[in-house]
């Protein structure tokens, strides 16, 4: 006897902007013009801030940097469905999700630039640390929904990985966890096709990352990541979701990292000029504004306005970075427990010595 595990083994696949600005009126979210034009603005600020951090890396006033230009509708529309109480569990890439996040972007700098004390989160919104390793946020991201869930605190938690992040054990672990406990938690993957030069089809013989939810009993749903209409229908729905006890929703966003994988990649190396260019044309903000005109929401004078106000903000925050005092040597030290250990207070000898 066969038993048949799966009754429908279906992915949904949701756009509801197309790469000319056209939207299915049927699938479009409720979003009063006034908060498309928020998310127009945040956009172009999160871009402009993108570009600059890059050029400060070249120009050695930050350290290495990682761009998540192409992904804003990923990172933004995910982030906006959230309250600020709820968590996010960022990775590396998730600049875009943290200015979403009012993390102010004087702090990304200074953790770019090497000051750790750049991740901390604002007093009114929870946002964890960024994680540097591959995959393990999600473990943490879970089990932090499962908190909240037992604290009965309705909040909801969001972790943000990469395609190459699914092949981690870590991953599969959170999702299991998240099945088995019920958890209020969206597990939102960038797959940006690349895990730096390991490409989609290398990573998984799956045909999507989002059925992976089916095996570990969450939702998943793949969307459009380049339409910010998309991301944030599917991401308000797993809130909501989630918010009401309807457990966990892995949200697969198809998207493109323009840049390099990091600031000590070339990305030249492994992809060609042809399939750069053919995402460009899906660039994110490009189809947002193709949108906004036709709905003379945008025209030449105010997209001038939010270009010079977004380089403005990005200026002043380089400026509070550039200003901002380096961390006393000492803290290192200070702070590794919770009294010194022999050794360490010998190297902080030596160091007072140096100094
Ligand atoms: C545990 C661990 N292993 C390896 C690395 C090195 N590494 C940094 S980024 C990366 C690729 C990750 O790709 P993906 O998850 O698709 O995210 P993307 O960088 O494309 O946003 C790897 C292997 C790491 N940071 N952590």
């Amino acid at each position: 006897m066969v038993k048949k595990v799966v009754a429908d083994f279906k992915v949904e696949y949701l756009q509801v902007m197309d790469e000319e600005g056209k939207i299915d009126r049927k699938l479009m979210p409720d979003l009063p013009d006034k908060q498309i034009k928020e998310m127009y603005e945040l956009m172009v600020l999160m871009r402009t801030f993108d570009d600059k951090a890059f050029s400060l890396q070249r120009q050695g006033r930050i350290g290495t940097y990682i761009q998540f230009k192409g992904q804003e509708a990923s990172q933004l529309g995910t982030a906006y469905a959230l309250k600020d109480m709820d968590w996010i569990f960022p990775m590396y890439r998730s600049g875009g999700a943290l200015i979403a996040r009012k993390h102010p972007m004087h702090m990304i700098l200074q953790y770019y630039g090497g000051d750790e004390r750049g991740l901390k989160s604002p007093e009114n919104v929870n946002n964890f640390p960024i994680s540097i390793p591959v995959g393990t946020q999600t473990p943490h991201a879970v089990g932090c929904a499962w908190a909240s869930k037992l604290k009965n605190e309705k909040t909801v938690s969001l972790v943000y990985t990469g395609d190459g992040g699914t092949s981690k054990g870590d991953f599969h672990e959170g999702l299991n966890f998240a099945g088995v406990f019920k958890v209020p938690c969206i597990i939102v993957c960038e797959n940006n096709q690349y895990a730096i030069s390991v490409s989609r089809k290398q990573q998984t013989a799956s045909e999507t990352i989002a059925q992976k939810a089916i095996s570990y009993g969450i939702n998943g749903t793949q969307v459009d990541g380049n339409d910010i209409f998309a991301v944030y229908k599917a991401a308000k729905e797993a809130v909501d979701n989630a918010r009401n006890g309807k457990g966990a929703t892995l949200i697969e966003c198809i998207t493109y990292r323009l840049a390099d994988h990091s600031t000590s990649d070339d990305a030249k190396r492994y992809r060609n000029d042809k399939e750069v260019e053919s995402w460009t044309k899906k660039d994110p903000i490009i189809r947002l504004e193709k949108y906004m005109r036709s709905k003379k929401l945008l025209d030449d004078k105010y997209k001038e306005e939010v270009a010079k106000k977004a380089k403005e903000q990005v200026e002043k925050e380089v400026m509070i970075y550039e200003n901002t005092k380096d961390p006393d040597a000492e803290d290192m030290f200070r702070y590794t427990y919770a009294e010194m250990t022999g050794n360490l207070k010998e190297q902080l000898n030596q160091l007072n010595e140096l100094i």
